[in-house]
């Protein structure tokens, strides 16, 4: 009797068991289905914000293409005298490296301590900086052996960051571009960004470009175009398509601008995407 009531407890316990990692299982199709659903809304936002018929859509040509790291998590694009510049996310993979445009190798990288997600970088002179995601922290570097050399930190959750040449420029995620003194990172300012008077959520990786700010919508292939002045959305250009079918498996976003000022060369890459792109925007043309 004994050993039939301990075999019908076993029976029991790892029923008990089963239902438990049956609900554990659910409880993970479930937040994934969520966070799913958030990405789509954010896109859907984010769209809508740039509403096609009221902010002018540019096309694009790709002039040439370029290799690039497929297992780089790109959050972080900037062209510095003949040199890329990019920053990997990733808790434990994050990092800064000097990239050879012409090949993709990496020529020179730093990783991050693994409590950082690395974030957008920025060139100022002979520093490098970078943000950190959700740390707080940004860090700076020396550009020569991309070598840590300080620090300095900001309240809000760091994503993309440019330079105008007189202050820094950094996004958060929001609607909202936040200006950083160069020298002391104290923050200056700050701006809204709206497209025919609606927010535009979701600003990323950034450059500037000729008195302009371009600034990836995540999570979409879109780039918006801004008024430094007044935040208000000039112009926008959708990259969907730009990579071929047989590159575009397990790739993530567009994420990653960057400008060549001497070659007036702009281009474009994206998260874990095979390809960099030197592309041209080609205005008074419906998206293609
Ligand atoms: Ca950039």
């Amino acid at each position: 009797m004994g050993r039939v009531l301990t075999f019908m407890k076993s029976i029991t316990l790892r029923s008990k068991r089963s239902n438990a990692s049956l609900l554990i299982l659910a409880l993970l199709v479930l937040l994934a289905l969520l966070c799913f659903l958030q990405s789509v809304l954010a896109a859907q936002a984010n769209l809508n914000s740039v509403d096609a018929g009221r902010v002018p859509i540019c096309g694009f040509e790709v002039i040439r293409t370029f290799p690039h790291d497929s297992s780089a998590f790109t959050q972080g694009l900037a062209y510095d005298c003949g040199a890329l510049y990019e920053g990997t996310g990733g808790y434990g993979q994050s990092t800064l490296r000097r990239v050879d445009l012409r090949s993709g190798s990496v020529l020179q990288q730093t990783r991050l301590n693994a409590a950082f997600f690395g974030e957008g970088v920025a060139v100022c002179n002979d520093r490098i900086v970078q943000l950190t995601w959700k740390s707080g922290i940004g860090l700076v570097y020396d550009k020569q052996n991309l070598t840590q050399i300080g620090e300095f930190r900001y309240q809000t959750e760091g994503w993309g960051i440019t330079s105008d040449g007189k202050r820094l420029i950094m996004s958060d995620g929001t609607e909202t571009l936040h200006f950083l003194d160069l020298e002391t990172f104290e923050e200056l300012g700050w701006l809204k960004v709206k497209a025919a008077g609606v927010p535009v959520q979701g600003l990323n990786e950034l450059e500037y470009i000729k008195g302009e700010i371009y600034a990836n919508l995540w999570p979409t292939n879109w780039i918006a175009i801004i008024s430094p002045q007044t935040g208000e959305v000039l112009r926008t250009v959708n990259l969907s398509g730009i990579l071929q079918k047989k590159d575009a498996r397990g790739v993530d976003v567009l994420n990653g601008i960057a400008y060549d000022p001497e070659g007036d060369r702009l281009f474009v890459t994206g998260k874990l995407w095979p390809k960099l792109f030197q592309i041209k925007l080609v205005t008074d043309q419906k998206n293609k």
